[in-house]
């Protein structure tokens, strides 16, 4: 069988890292992005003993940084079969009168048009061989706004956007487009949106049981194994205590 192969954005933490890890286990061949290249190296001397894995480094915003890594691929990793675009956080949780600019701004250009860049550095192999698949992670905040969600629910309304975009423009290609919009997740995206406030970042899985990056990790894999002619085009995953993004059981 063809080895298969998979470009992950975020690998260095939460979701991302999850996916190499269980992707590795399946014999995928790997590209793992994300800024912090120490966690880059580790992965690539753990997973590496059982797969290929290039390591690229780069921050999704910088657009010429995100051509010229993709540019940079050794000839193994130039057909790239999966792209998973994961990279992204929320950045704040304030009112809209109340919001950061900076914030805003890292929302925006990170979750929406650094997943723009890195699928259309990715996409022209795509087009030329009619094949592929592109995983977008968006989120509940996608299908729903909550309280101070307003920058961070816009960027994942564009994601569910652009999934439903990219799957129409590039059917006649057959290529495979497809979201996954998780609910609460326990990764580092918390320790993020509040700027490594521990305290705010626990409270928010106080009393429940939130899934794990591997719960969704395990996900992404299911939706990529199926039958070529199966594509899983929207998912949305919660975990049991919650119903939705304000409706939250905690015993
Ligand atoms: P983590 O904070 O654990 O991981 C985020 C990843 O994104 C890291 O690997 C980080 O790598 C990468 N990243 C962030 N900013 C940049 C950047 N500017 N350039 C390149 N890479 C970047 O969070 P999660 O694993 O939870 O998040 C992954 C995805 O899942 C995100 O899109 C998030 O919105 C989504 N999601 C998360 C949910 C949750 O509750 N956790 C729920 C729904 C969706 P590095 O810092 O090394 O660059
Ligand atoms: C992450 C889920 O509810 O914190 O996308 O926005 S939520």
């Amino acid at each position: 069988m063809k080895e298969k192969s998979a470009l992950i954005t975020g690998a260095t933490s939460g979701i991302g890292k999850a996916t190499a890890e269980i992707f590795a286990k399946q014999g995928f061949n790997l590209v793992l992005c994300g800024r912090r290249q120490e966690r880059l190296d580790a992965l690539k001397e753990t997973l590496g003993k059982t797969v290929k894995v290039h390591t690229l480094s780069f921050d999704v915003r910088d657009r010429e940084a995100v051509f010229s890594a993709i540019e940079s691929l050794p000839e193994s990793f130039t057909s790239i079969d999966v792209l998973i675009n994961n990279a992204g956080n929320a950045h704040g949780l304030d009112p809209i009168d109340k919001g950061n600019l900076d914030d805003w701004d890292a929302m925006l250009d990170i979750n929406v048009k650094g997943l723009l860049y890195v699928t259309k550095a990715i996409l022209p192999q795509m087009v030329e061989r009619r094949a592929g698949h592109i995983i977008n992670i968006g989120s509940i905040a996608g299908k729903e706004v909550y309280p101070n969600g307003n920058v961070y629910c816009a960027s994942k309304y564009a994601v569910d956007a652009l999934n439903q975009g990219m799957r129409i423009d590039l059917n006649s290609y057959g290529i495979r487009v497809g979201a996954i919009n998780p609910g609460m997740v326990e990764t580092e995206f918390s320790d993020v949106r509040f700027k490594g406030d521990a305290d705010k970042a626990d409270k928010v899985y106080d009393g429940l049981q939130p899934l794990t990056a591997e719960d969704i990790a395990d996900i992404i894999l299911f939706v990529v194994t199926r039958p070529y002619h199966v594509n899983i085009a929207d998912l949305m995953v919660l975990p049991t205590a919650q119903a939705n993004c304000t409706v939250v059981h905690r015993e």
